[in-house]
């Protein structure tokens, strides 16, 4: 499948990334992506995406009768999205899209995972490839627009880092005048550092890679003198480092990287679905649902919205073509936010990450779900 998408759409891919990078023109025509049925658009001369049918209900309809969901997403990056020790696929994007498959068949296994690297994920959810993008994507306005994507709410909160090797001497962005970046290409990474170091006044030489193991791999032989990324991915990556104890994470922030899902342009139904899919994440915590206590809450629960969310009273699952025990399924097969967060994030794995922003509202941070009702 990756090779015919490959065949197609190289030359897509490759237009589709330098417009996102913004070092080449705008793509042409992005309406047609979102308002057409089926459509084709001619992104280069010689190389057309095919646009998936879109339209509302017609995702959901194709992945039920196809009988799983195909979810985009990272195998490169511990925490987020990446193969185990055990060859499955884990991390915090990954069991997003267990919730999901959850949430539309109550079995979290219906899922296939789908490898895309930074360059090629917005033309793999165009072309139809996957039914979501779920891999330390950030929301941007050319993604939510250009590249014909709706970003569901942020899963986590981010911001663009630099991690130096410790005995390097480089405390500061300004103590990389001269030197060398490893980035990857495809990625907003690559477009913050080049603003940043702008407004710094920082002459410095970016490393330009394919991948988060050729990047990383580039800065560990000594190719460049620090590397960039997300915060998260630099300690994502700096865990598996042969001596992660030697490399520090500059204390500064670059940019604002709200990570979150993403689907395409069109399938308003779709979108809604995986929005509550988050929704039922973050209300799970905020309401104390566990995967441990859910049954107990469904068999006690008094408090209205409680009972509406795990389908005891009223009907919302079926408002979004579900069933009613949809928050219920997410909630018992994956767990909710917080158990998902610490399993892949937590203090007891190796990619430990500070809540802070990730926090729920109640608790000083970002995640706020609207009601269930
Ligand atoms: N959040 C940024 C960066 C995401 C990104 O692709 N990061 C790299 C560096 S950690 C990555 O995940 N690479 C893995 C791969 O290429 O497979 C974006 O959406 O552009």
């Amino acid at each position: 499948m990756r090779k015919s998408y490959s065949i197609l759409a190289i030359g897509a891919i490759l237009a589709i990334v330098l417009t996102a990078c913004g070092t080449a023109a705008p793509a042409p025509a992005p309406e047609t992506v979102t308002k057409v049925e089926t459509v084709v658009v001619e992104v280069t001369s010689s190389a057309p995406v095919v646009v998936a049918p879109t339209g509302y209900g017609v995702t959901l309809k194709a992945v039920m009768e196809r009988g799983n969901l195909i979810c985009g997403v990272n195998s490169q990056v511990p925490g987020f999205g990446y193969v185990d020790a055990n060859g499955n696929f884990a991390g915090i994007d990954v069991d997003y899209c267990r919730a999901l498959a959850a949430a539309i068949f109550g079995d979290p296994t219906k899922v296939e995972f789908r490898p895309v690297t930074a360059a090629e994920r917005f033309t793999a959810l165009q072309s139809g490839e996957i039914d979501i993008l779920s891999r330390n994507t950030t929301w941007s306005l050319v993604r939510d627009t250009e590249l014909g994507g709706n970003f569901v709410h942020t899963t986590f909160y981010d911001g663009q880092g630099m991690m130096v090797p410790k005995d390097s001497g480089i405390a500061t962005l300004q103590d990389l005048e001269g030197g060398t970046v490893c980035v990857q290409t495809g990625t907003t990474t690559e477009l913050n550092l080049a603003d940043v170091m702008a407004s710094l006044g920082v002459t410095y030489t970016p490393a330009v890679f394919e991948d988060a193991d050729a990047t990383f791999a580039a800065y560990a032989e000594g190719r460049c003198d620090a590397v960039t990324t997300d915060k998260s991915g630099l300690v994502s990556r700096r865990s598996v480092l042969p001596d992660p104890a030697n490399h520090v994470i500059l204390d500064v922030t670059m940019s604002k990287e709200p990570l979150g899902p993403m689907v395409r342009h069109g399938d308003d139904q779709w979108f809604d679905i995986a929005q509550w899919t988050v929704f039922a994440l973050f209300s799970g915590e905020e309401f104390g649902i566990t995967s441990a206590n859910v049954d107990d809450m469904r068999a006690s629960a008094t408090a209205p919205e409680v009972r509406r969310m795990l389908g005891l009273e009223g009907d919302l699952g079926l408002k979004l073509g579900l069933t009613n025990d949809f928050a219920y399924n997410v909630i018992k097969m994956v767990g909710n936010y917080e158990e998902v967060y610490n399993r892949n994030l937590g203090p007891d794995t190796p990619t430990y990450i500070p809540r802070g922003y990730n926090s729920l509202y109640t608790d000083g941070g970002l995640l706020y779900s609207p009601p269930f009702r």
